[in-house]
């Protein structure tokens, strides 16, 4: 699904961010890319927005515009696991389920005028690429503040929006 561009995804302004989902990948994921949410279209270079991502090798990507953080784990299939981008504005997170599986510094991330694309791509030949092969849960962006700074329990119900979050998916 597609939601159409809004300073609501426009990360960077405020500084700090968080981005968190439950994934549910299917076994036949493995080794394919795979796009959880993204502000990005293929070819162009990296100019886009940021997305988060499956590469073939069944790591996770948090990209924004220039660079990268990656998990330094596969993410599991059949099951739900709970993935979280936190950005404190100086460095950058990703967790699954609550453990941290990837850091690094917080770079400053484009404003680009493409729609939030969930569950896919844009493809730069029009439509979509990259689909997800799974199930995606309480999809939630919170601008302006960073809702982890180390390991936590993640949630054990729906996820609850506090004053900053400008997206929650309740995907029910
Ligand atoms: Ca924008
Ligand atoms: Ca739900």
């Amino acid at each position: 699904m597609t939601i159409a561009d809004s300073n609501d995804w426009d990360l960077d302004t405020d500084g700090s961010f968080t981005v968190d989902f439950w994934v549910n990948l299917d076994s036949s994921s493995s080794g394919i890319d795979e796009y959880f949410v993204s502000q990005w279209i293929g070819g162009g270079g990296y100019t886009h927005t940021w997305d988060i991502w499956k590469g073939v090798s069944d790591t996770v990507y948090f990209t924004n515009s220039a660079s990268y953080i990656l998990s330094s784990v596969t993410i599991d299939f059949d099951t739900w696991v709970h993935v979280a981008v936190v950005d404190n504005n100086s460095t950058v997170k990703m967790y699954f389920n609550g453990i941290e599986v990837a850091s690094g510094s917080s770079l400053s991330i484009n404003n680009d005028n493409l729609p939030l694309t969930i569950g896919a791509r844009e493809a730069g030949t029009g439509g979509h690429q990259y689909y997800l092969n799974g199930y995606m849960d309480e999809l939630r962006i919170t601008k302006g503040e960073a809702l982890w700074s180390s390991n936590f329990t993640p949630p054990t119900s729906e996820s609850t929006a506090t004053a900053n979050t400008k997206l929650l998916l309740r995907m029910d």
